[in-house]
């Protein structure tokens, strides 16, 4: 049977703007769903640019105002990629008007945004989900079928960085277009909400939920440049964030992340030690998944190198012949296919807002324990 049309109205333009658009424009090429998206408009205050990314992207048509949108009877789904500070009001805008979201990671600001999210959402019955992208790259999703089949046995660590160095240089404003991430106001935390929740969301998914926290915070430069005010102002995101916690399931976990590590762009790793194995993984190095199994006898016993390109491995069997690489953007692709199957099945795939508010109370209790220096529930 034909896919159904799902007619998508996408507020922002940015980076992640791109990469969700392509997730939309290239799934039905390789997977048979039970819906089609249909780009139906982009939305964005400046009205030259929301053209140019129609024109270039394939959008039917535009709107300057995200409110104007919501009110269109053609939009089924709304994808919310703005700058954090407005997921809250346009989520619960758009769950008020029936339509379905997938919103940008993080959730929202905070826990209690997080909430009254999640509220609206269950009460309006509408679909969602947020884009924590990394759990669907193939290997990171055999890792998780590794887990979820007890090879490892009792795990005892998770260990996990989320490792970049753009904002070194001290020159940098805060704020603005490009910048948001820099500004409390717009992000709301700076690695935190912005690289660990990634981690978070990946550990929460692999090895269950997180107890307790005690972390770390540090802004290395203290006030910078504002690209709104003109003026220098203090900078109140945290730079760099490592923390330790406790899992449910009895193991100890250790994530750190910094925009100040020369050298990494993005180097997300995490690791997992398990009784009778461990697995590693490399963002770099994003096909291999790297296991160990401790119940090989005898002088082969060691580290192997899984290259995840199998038929059988997660996803791959609709794209290339095995052995043949896929990429970064199509753990965008792989979510847009979770979510059109949800949607078909009524099961949905995960992230939903509910799902995602875990990792938002994981990362209030981070930072709420690097002001007070002590432990934190979650
Ligand atoms: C920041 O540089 C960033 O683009 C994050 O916002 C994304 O979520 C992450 O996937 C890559 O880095």
């Amino acid at each position: 049977m034909a896919p159904k049309p799902l007619n998508i109205g996408m507020i922002g333009y940015g980076f992640m703007g791109r990469a969700h658009t392509n997730g939309y424009k290239r799934v039905n090429d390789f997977f048979d769903l039970p819906y089609r998206p249909v780009l139906k408009a982009v939305c964005a205050r400046d009205e030259a640019k929301a053209k140019a990314f129609a024109e270039q992207w394939g959008y039917e048509s535009i709107e300057t105002d995200w409110k104007k949108l919501l009110a269109r009877k053609d939009i089924d789904a709304v994808d919310i990629c703005t700058p954090n500070n407005l997921h809250k009001e346009i989520s619960i805008a758009a769950a008020q008007a029936g339509k379905m979201i997938l919103c940008e990671k993080p959730l929202a600001m905070n826990t209690a945004e997080g909430e009254e999210m999640c509220a609206a959402v269950e009460k309006a019955g509408v679909a969602n989900i947020v884009w924590y992208n990394y759990r669907r790259i193939p290997a990171v999703t055999y890792a998780k079928q590794i887990i979820d089949s007890g090879k490892l046995g009792r795990i005892f660590h998770y260990r996990a960085n989320f490792l970049q160095d753009w904002t070194i240089n001290a020159d940098l404003p805060q704020g603005g277009a490009a910048l948001w991430r820099l500004d409390a106001a717009a992000a709301g935390s700076g690695v935190t909400g912005d690289l660990l929740a990634h981690c978070i969301d990946t550990a929460l998914w692999l090895n269950g939920s997180i107890s307790d926290v005690t972390a770390m915070t540090e802004t290395f430069i203290k006030e910078r440049k504002h690209q709104l005010t003109g003026k220098s102002e203090k900078v109140t995101i945290d730079d760099a964030c490592a923390f330790l916690c406790h899992f449910a399931n009895g193991s100890l976990g250790l994530f750190e992340s910094t925009r100040y590590a020369r050298g990494h762009k993005a180097l997300y790793t995490f690791e997992v030690n398990g009784e009778n194995g461990s697995l590693k993984w490399d963002l770099h190095d994003l096909h291999r998944l790297q296991w160990f199994d401790y119940r090989v006898e005898g002088p082969l016993r060691g580290w192997a190198s899984i290259h995840v390109t199998d038929g059988d491995h997660p996803y791959m069997g609709k794209w290339w012949v095995p052995g043949l690489a896929i990429g970064y953007e199509h753990s965008f692709v792989h979510q847009v296919k979770d979510f059109l199957e949800g949607l078909g099945s009524g099961k949905p795939a995960g992230p939903t807002f509910r799902d995602a508010l875990e990792t938002q109370k994981v990362c209030d209790a981070v930072l709420d324990s690097a002001k007070s220096g002590s432990w934190k529930k979650v």
